[in-house]
């Protein structure tokens, strides 16, 4: 890639209306300075560089093509919006990516008048393009923003997904004018899959593909911009695609006309073509493919490594030769084994025991550690694509085959799946595992993403067994469990690293059994999860500050609770804590404090947890300050109900604080 004098024409563009008055040669340019600000800010913020290097050219191309705001343009997920968000204001702020109060991951309607939809779960734009374009229709003929163009960006793994696959139905019949532009880069953040993949794979390698540049210069500059336009365009589409015209039933069988495929990185040819698909009557689909991290070799190369959060370092020489190379690689602090892999690593060996195991994915293979599995048993191991609600009910239908299935989905996107676990799962009592990875907060990507709610959601379900270990450790012993019990169980664990033990085999737990950790008189601190960790921290200030003295129970399990353990420690203390890194409304609190009222003790309660309310993207660290459930944020907290003061040296406070005192 060329190294333009940087933000020379980026910098200088104040609304994406200008982009129409660009040459050729000045939009390739400013495609240039796109790419290379979004290497130079992601190279130290982290976040989602091959995708959004991917679409620049998409991007161009519609907002040329559109008159945003007035016309919408939505991105599917929105994590390929980089080149959207420097286009439309957020240049000068763009170094804060994905930081505490900086510029968000996804397109965010307070950040800016061009941003749709908050974003971040994938399938969603095509939905919301389409309630977008029936709003439209239901205006006034008269009414100018009755004429609105309203375009969508989706991915080739995100089309796949239920929910894209209900909005193209529905589409189909209702015919709303509308373009869909589906970015195909055959990758998913792992390669893409499923049938529609293949099928997509066809029309690519079809002789069409091959002539359709050709096909395109020559037919569309005979083609008037106005009068027989409609016509023209139709013409236009049998002349230049008319062999992959045959094989696109698909979508043509849904009412949906299929124009493709184009070179995703050619401005002047998708405008053109995007210009024409507005002329027609319904909805259009132009099928464009892209080559995901386009712009920057290791990413073309690798765009799996570098399609996410942690990417590997970036090499600014790559990209501009004044930059210094990358210093060679120093055997650096080795981060301790993340719950993530511990996880993976555990069922990778019961699995060799039992070939009843089977693991499933949504289109996450490597985020929820499922690769290994699948390296070691391909034929046990089933990678859906961004499809969890088909994840969790195919192995509702695994089980009920006699397997023991394992679906791992990050705490977020199991939202998706949440009436297959009530109905599929719960409802038949399948001994199902649902491990949910990524639970509690996960930083940087924000509010779509935080793992916050599914405690909560999955507190009230029948037969449902929930757990949560205290360090990597005991998940070990949680995964040996659940693939012991005959029912449904679901097991809560974070993004973090883990505590850095020692590697050993898990080990069955009794289930609804607690333990205490520590013992004192003065207070009872019962936490779910990793923050038990932080309890301890917490416990040993308490002690040393005011010469307070804690019991810590670790709870492990959220359902069922260990009421008789918790309850017989609850009484005649001062105060009793409650920790999860979770909704505070109906999580394990709620659970803690039901259960005390159900044995009659009365004791001061403390909810820890998070507060209502979305959490924006930021280090986790510093999210956790800023809720007050970091372990300073947690003894301030528990001061306050006690009425102490704090120490001399003070913790620093966050916002608003998130417990809720409470007699039970
Ligand atoms: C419901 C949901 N499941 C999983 C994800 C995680 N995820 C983010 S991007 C992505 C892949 C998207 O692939 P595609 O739509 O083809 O876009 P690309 O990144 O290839 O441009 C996945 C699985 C998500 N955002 N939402």
């Amino acid at each position: 890639m060329q190294s333009p004098e940087s933000g020379h024409v980026l910098q200088s563009l104040a609304d994406p209306s200008q982009l129409r008055g660009m040459s050729p040669a000045e939009l390739s340019s400013l495609a240039a300075e796109l790419r290379e600000k979004m290497i130079r800010t992601v190279r130290v913020t982290g976040g989602h560089l091959a995708s959004s290097l991917g679409t620049v050219e998409i991007t161009l191309a519609l907002h040329r093509v559109l008159d945003s705001p007035r016309d919408r343009i939505v991105w599917d997920t929105g994590h390929q919006a980089y080149a959207h968000k420097l286009l439309t204001g957020r240049f000068e702020r763009f170094h804060t990516l994905r930081q505490l109060d900086g510029v968000g991951g996804f397109p965010r309607r307070s950040e800016s008048v061009h941003d749709v939809f908050d974003g971040g779960h994938a399938g969603t734009g095509v939905s919301i393009a389409v309630g977008l374009a029936a709003a439209r229709d239901l205006r006034p003929s008269g009414d100018p923003a009755s004429r609105q163009r309203i375009a969508v960006c989706v991915g080739d793994a995100a089309l796949q997904s239920g929910l894209t696959m209900e909005a193209l139905n529905h589409l189909g019949d209702t015919k709303h004018r509308l373009l869909i532009v589906l970015n195909d880069n055959e990758m998913s953040i792992s390669r893409s899959v499923g049938g529609l993949s293949t099928k997509l794979n066809k029309l690519r390698l079809t002789p069409a593909y091959q002539g359709t540049k050709s096909a395109t210069q020559r037919v569309l500059p005979r083609i008037p911009i106005i009068g027989p336009l409609l016509f023209n365009v139709l013409a236009f589409a049998k002349e230049g695609f008319k062999r992959s015209w045959a094989k696109v039933g698909f979508f043509e069988d849904m009412g949906i006309t299929y124009i493709g495929v184009l070179d995703g990185h050619d401005v002047a040819e998708m405008e053109q073509v995007f210009e024409r698909a507005f002329a027609l009557p319904g909805p259009v689909l132009v099928h464009v493919k892209t080559l995901k991290g386009k712009g920057y070799a290791p990413a073309e190369l690798d765009s799996v490594s570098f399609h996410g959060a942690s990417l590997p370092p970036i090499d600014l020489c790559l990209i501009d030769p004044t930059e210094e190379p990358l210093p060679p690689e120093t055997e650096g602090h080795r981060r301790p084994k993340s719950y993530t892999a511990t996880f993976a690593e555990e069922l990778v060996r019961l699995a060799a025991e039992d070939d009843r195991i089977c693991a499933i994915t949504a289109g996450m293979p490597t985020g929820t550690g499922l690769a290994r599995f699948a390296a070691r048993f391909p034929q046990r191991f089933f990678d859906v694509g961004i499809a969890e609600q088909h994840a969790v009910t195919m192995a509702a239908g695994l089980a009920l085959g006699g397997r023991r299935p394992v679906v791992a989905l990050y705490s977020t996107f199991s939202q998706r799946a949440y009436d297959q676990l009530v109905h599929d799962i719960c409802q038949n009592d399948l001994p199902v595992l649902l491990a949910i990875d990524r639970a509690g907060l996960v930083g940087e990507d924000g509010t779509s993403h935080q793992g916050m709610f599914t405690l909560s959601a999955q507190r009230s379900l029948p037969n449902l067994v929930i757990g949560s270990p205290k360090d990597e450790q005991e998940l070990r012993d949680m995964v040996v469990t659940a693939m012991q019990r005959e029912g449904p169980i679901s097991l809560h664990y974070p993004r973090d690293p883990g505590e850095g033990l020692a590697d050993r085999d898990g080990e069955p737990l009794e289930i609804g059994r607690g333990e205490v950790l520590r013992s004192g008189g003065d207070l009872l601190l019962v936490g779910f999860g990793p923050i038990v960790q932080r309890l301890l921290h917490v416990a040993d200030a308490l002690q040393d500050d005011h010469a307070l003295a804690a019991t810590v129970i670790n709870a492990r399990w959220a359902k069922p609770l260990d009421e008789r353990l918790i309850a017989a420690q609850a009484v005649g203390r001062r105060l009793v804590v409650t920790a999860e890194e979770s909704a505070a409304m109906g999580g394990f609190g709620d659970g803690v404090l039901d259960a005390l009222n159900r044995a009659g003790v009365r004791v001061p309660l403390l909810k820890v947890a998070l507060a209502e309310g979305f959490v924006h993207h930021g280090a986790v660290d510093d999210l956790r300050r800023q809720q007050r459930i970091d372990a300073a944020g947690i003894a301030d907290q528990i001061r306050d109900a006690l009425g102490l003061a704090a120490p001399e040296v003070p913790a620093q406070a966050g916002e608003s604080p998130s417990a809720s005192a409470s007699a039970a």
